[in-house]
């Protein structure tokens, strides 16, 4: 991958405002996600190969919050219907930026439109598949079925949505042990006691987790026929959200 520095962004004591996708994120992003996030490299590759079984030919595939562009150079890895196209998209303008580096030295043969945009501005049309990884849990509460609902009415017949999120157990013993077991993953990966409460104190604000069960409902209320739940790490999960193919 593009070169990338070591995330020690919380490392030293400081007063922590609220967690944004800045610069100083940007640079480190790619070490900053594999050591937060359980799986995360299982998670982007089988996003690629679910992209490879899905993608219909002259469809448009998304990749919506695409950070640094690891989905997007997955499903191009994997996809073999050659007349699709990728729409990437994020608001950050210093992911956008380093995005484009990363699509620059991987080449390949499926187009990609990198837009910097917010993900409500983005119109979804002829899709046959739509990702969400670790995205939808930056939006306000309030506007995430509006959005599930424009998804849905965006894909093609037996087209997916890729949905990975942090999430929120019911119950608050079993909320505390996953939470636990997270930390425990961090740790382990060299972030400090200070480093995971400040991280922690940072994202307070910006990240609201739902529970599984409201993940599922959004998505069948919005008209999924399946909702597959085929990854989960501790409180990390991606589900597979299934649009009903036509009838023959
Ligand atoms: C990956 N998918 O590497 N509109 C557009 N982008 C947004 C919005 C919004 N409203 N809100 C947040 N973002 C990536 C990882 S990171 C997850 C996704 C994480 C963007 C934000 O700028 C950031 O780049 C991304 O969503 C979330 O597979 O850091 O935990």
């Amino acid at each position: 991958m593009f070169p990338s520095g070591k995330d020690a962004i919380y490392s030293q004591a400081r007063e922590v405002g609220d967690f944004r996708f800045d610069a100083s994120v940007a640079e480190v992003f790619p070490d900053m996600i594999q050591r937060s996030v359980p799986g995360y490299s299982t998670i982007v590759d089988a996003i690629g190969q679910l992209a490879g079984r899905y993608a219909q030919p002259g469809s448009t595939l998304y990749d919506l919050g695409c950070s640094l562009g690891a989905c997007t150079l997955a499903m191009r890895r994997y996809i073999e219907a050659n007349t699709c196209s990728i729409v990437a998209v994020d608001n950050s303008p210093a992911m956008i930026e380093r995005c484009q580096l990363h699509l620059n030295a991987f080449k390949g043969d499926t187009p990609v439109n990198l837009q910097l945009a917010d993900i409500q501005d983005v119109a979804i049309d002829n899709a046959s598949v739509v990702v969400m990884n670790f995205t939808l849990q930056f939006i306000p509460q309030t506007e995430r079925d509006a959005i599930i609902q424009r998804i849905y009415a965006g894909l093609r017949p037996g087209g997916i949505l890729i949905l990975s999120e942090k999430i929120r157990h019911d119950s608050d013993a079993g909320n505390e042990l996953l939470i636990d077991l997270h930390h425990e993953f961090k740790r382990r990966n060299g972030y400090s006691e200070l480093e995971i409460s400040q991280k922690r104190t940072a994202l307070e604000n910006v990240m609201k987790t739902d529970s599984l069960a409201i993940h599922e409902a959004r998505l069948r209320d919005a008209g999924f026929s399946d909702v597959v739940k085929w990854f989960q790490c501790f409180n990390f999960c991606s589900l597979v959200a299934i649009k009903a193919p036509s009838p023959a």
